[in-house]
């Protein structure tokens, strides 16, 4: 996969683009993330990328041109999957949405900052809106970071143990179990025992009673979500038991 991000801050984009999960993706050959600097697009002598708003008020707007011409450019070398701009205003980003773009061979991501960016840049040459919740950052930049981490994650060969992305919070419809390492006793505070019992089934099923209690506590909104999955699916099972 290939991730072309366009930014007025590209310095602010490195570290976690050199380190991590998106590093060991790179460096296993599997996603290859090109960072472009919009003010290498600017206009005039000052590489000029923003503007005061039409109409008045306060913060700047991001130009057309630099953005029409980096974007113009890139889909002259190569089809885009998506092209998507990083905006409170857009889509809730969550796990489905992470799934469905790791799939995806070329994204590019269009950073705003200040105000925003020129309304017409949205309307022809944005496909999706995404926002990372419900808050105000100052610029796309974090957004971006954001989506590619959990898009990096679940590239197949990203991480190691290739089940972990699959049964991360949120893929299952339930939150993770609660964990423990060695030792099994730290301050008089113990692993719980059946942990320790290697019996397997044992364990599996007090894992995902654990998460559901956890899941019940801290996001009972999920966990109503995913009982009314998991009645879908027994009685799909049940009728297909009747049917044969
Ligand atoms: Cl994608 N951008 C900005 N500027 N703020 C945000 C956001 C995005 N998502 C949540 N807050």
């Amino acid at each position: 996969m290939r991730i072309d991000v366009l930014s007025v801050m590209p310095q602010y984009l490195k570290s976690p683009l050199e380190n991590g999960i998106v590093r060991i993706a790179k460096e296993k050959g599997l996603l290859e993330v090109v960072v472009h600097n919009l003010h290498d697009y600017g206009l005039g002598k000052y590489r000029q990328v923003d503007d005061a708003p039409f109409g008045g008020g306060a913060g700047m707007v991001l130009k057309p041109e630099p953005i029409f011409a980096c974007v113009e450019k890139l889909k002259r070398e190569r089809d885009y999957d998506e092209v998507i701009f990083l905006t409170p205003d857009g889509e809730k980003f969550a796990q489905p949405l992470a799934n469905e773009l790791s799939l995806k061979k070329n994204l590019m991501l269009l950073c705003g900052h200040y105000k925003g960016v020129d309304e017409r840049v949205r309307e022809t040459l944005v496909t999706k809106e995404v926002s990372i919740g419900d808050y105000v950052l100052s610029g796309g930049e974090l957004p971006a970071l954001v989506l590619i981490d959990a898009v990096a994650r679940l590239i197949p060969g990203a991480i190691n143990d290739s089940e972990s992305a699959l049964l991360d919070s949120f893929q299952t419809g339930l939150l993770d179990c609660a964990h423990y390492t060695r030792p099994a006793e730290f301050r008089g505070m113990k692993v719980p025992d059946i942990l320790l019992s290697g019996h397997h089934a044992k364990i599996r099923e007090w894992q995902l009673q654990n998460a559901i209690e956890r899941t019940q506590k801290r996001r009972p909104d999920l966990l109503k979500a995913w009982e009314a999955a998991n009645h879908a699916k027994e009685r799909q099972t049940s009728n297909a038991k009747t049917a044969t």
